[in-house]
């Protein structure tokens, strides 16, 4: 049986996994879950009511960690553990930009500025541009720089390798400009060319062209405010 992947293709962390799937040509099929009107029971397969959820036969994980490195280790795909540095040092490092991307980048990037200018619009309501300019003034560019200053002036954060944290991060830099933002090029140069470079692989490329025609589906059915 082909994997079931649960969740919704806008998030960053299902997208994470819809990476890897892509990547290996794995089968699968999408069970579209939407954060926040869950089915009763999907807590049995995701305890935190949290997309993605992978199933394997009978076997669930929630978590994209979790899932990416479950795909890496039982598929056996080339592609897959070459996302894995061959070295502990590397390794360490390779997680700890997964979990920033996951833990410190999604905070900001997804959950206000992407959750507050798509989502909420999506719901008829007003994005709230105080949330998202505070966002944008004071949270997000320690974190720019902060990943600047990871990259340097190699091309991907880890032994200038594709890793995993390539996706993860490229992930929540995904929302951000669906959100309607973009990493200034005159403040950060690398990191916006990274980011380019990155959308312009031929995987994150098809994911992106299919997300397209969904937010435009989404922006097409907002109703215009009176106020707006
Ligand atoms: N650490 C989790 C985070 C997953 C997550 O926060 N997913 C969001 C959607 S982008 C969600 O399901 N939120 C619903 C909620 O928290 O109730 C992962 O990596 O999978």
């Amino acid at each position: 049986m082909a994997f079931v992947l649960y969740g919704a293709p806008l998030s960053p962390f299902v997208r994470k996994v819809m990476y890897l799937l892509a990547v290996s040509k794995a089968e699968y099929k999408l069970k579209v879950i939407v954060p926040g009107s869950v089915p009763d029971d999907f807590v049995t397969i995701s305890p935190l009511k949290r997309i993605p959820v992978l199933q394997d036969h009978d076997f669930y994980q929630a978590d994209s960690s979790i899932v990416c490195n479950y795909l890496i280790e039982t598929l056996d795909h080339d592609d897959l553990t070459q996302l894995i540095p061959a070295n502990a040092q590397q390794r360490a490092h390779m997680r700890w930009l997964e979990k920033f991307a996951d833990y410190e980048l999604a905070p900001w990037l997804t959950f206000v500025v992407f959750r507050q200018r798509v989502l909420r619009k999506a719901a008829g309501k007003t994005p709230n541009e105080e949330r998202i300019h505070e966002a944008l003034s004071v949270h997000i560019p320690p974190l720019l720089d902060y990943l600047t200053q990871q990259l340097g002036s190699n091309h991907y954060f880890v032994d200038n390798r594709l890793s995993l944290a390539d996706i993860a991060i490229t992930s929540q830099m995904v929302n951000f400009m669906h959100g309607g933002e973009h990493i200034d090029k005159v403040i950060w140069p690398q990191l916006s060319d990274y980011f380019e470079r990155m959308q312009a692989m031929p995987i994150w490329h098809n994911l992106l062209t299919r997300e397209q025609a969904t937010l435009d589906k989404i922006h097409a059915s907002i109703k215009p405010k009176a106020h707006d």
